[in-house]
């Protein structure tokens, strides 16, 4: 990827890398955060190019490794090639895209990505979220990659223990954060554990998001984007009151509902706008 998204530079919003290995959960994260089913998850590895999330009237396009761009009909993500695709860039109306750009990356390992691929787009980032499994957690080839990203990444940046949800007990659970915390969190500006599954499953229930994890994360950000200092003016997320879960990029619905852009989570929200386009194949875990 050797352009930036987007081309006119003072619509530049922060941009929001999900990382990590491959079936780490990024896409899983990206679904949890823009309130709707659009990036392919399964339980191999997917192969597909990164997906840039931009706000905007749904649609996709492909950006070939050539430059060219060419319309993207929704249910032809999965048979994208990641050979010659620098990247499939899709607009959609999601809240969190208010406050910034989500980028879904392939897995770190992934053989199809350009040798240089990652030196020329890490730099384009202004924080990562970096998704590990639980039952595996930042194993060496994970923190031989984190080691490399640019320093300034180390600071602002998320690492997401996922699938939480597999490990036996509280007690295990402790542990693994614990674990991960010690080895990793020199390297991070926060360790949280999450159940992607688990947030997805209610993420209309407040009491859900916040067992699960997804409460927190969405705290992190909210702290997290406001701390940036974006290329441009955008308007900043910011909690409702302090401490609170919800992220507030525009006004929110009251008298004249139903025109104004809804403002998201503490409840990360279900909603999808009328015209989004149908969900890729999906199979869950
Ligand atoms: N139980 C559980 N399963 C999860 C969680 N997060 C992701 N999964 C499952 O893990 C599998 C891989 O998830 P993806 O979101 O596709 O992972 P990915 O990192 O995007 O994978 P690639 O794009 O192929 O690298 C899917 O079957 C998900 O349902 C979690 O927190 N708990
Ligand atoms: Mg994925």
């Amino acid at each position: 990827m050797t352009d930036d998204r987007p081309t006119d530079p003072g619509a530049r919003k922060p941009r929001v890398a999900l990382m990590g290995e491959f079936s780490a959960g990024k896409s899983t994260l990206a679904n949890l955060l823009l309130g709707q089913n659009s990036s392919p998850v399964q339980v191999t590895a997917t192969q597909l190019p990164p997906v840039w999330y931009q706000l905007g009237a749904p649609g996709a396009q492909r950006v070939g490794t050539d430059g060219s761009a060419t319309p993207l009909p929704a249910e032809d993500w999965t048979a994208v090639s990641p050979e010659d695709t620098r990247m499939i860039l899709a607009r959609l109306d999601a809240d969190i895209l208010q406050a910034c750009d989500l980028i879904d990356l392939p897995g770190t390992s992934d053989p199809n990505m350009a040798p240089d691929f990652w030196d020329a787009f890490l730099p384009k980032v202004d924080l990562a979220i970096w998704c590990t499994p639980a039952n595996q957690a930042w194993r060496q080839s994970e923190a031989a990659l984190w080691e490399q990203v640019p320093p300034q990444l180390w600071t602002k940046s998320l690492l997401l223990i996922t699938r939480i949800d597999k490990m036996q007990g509280e007690r295990d659970r402790a542990r693994v954060v614990a674990r991960v915390r010690a080895e990793a969190g020199a390297l991070f500006r926060d360790v949280l554990p999450i159940s992607l599954t688990g947030a997805l499953a209610g993420r209309d229930n407040d009491e859900v998001l916040e067992a699960t994890g997804a409460a927190a994360l969405v705290r992190f950000l909210c702290h997290a984007l406001e701390g940036l200092e974006p290329p441009a003016p955008v308007q900043a997320p910011r909690p409702a009151t302090p401490g609170s879960a919800t992220i507030r990029t525009a006004p929110p619905p009251s008298a004249g509902a139903g025109t104004e852009p809804r403002i998201v989570p503490r409840r990360i929200t279900r909603r999808k706008s009328p015209d989004a386009r149908p969900r890729p194949e999906h199979r869950q875990a």
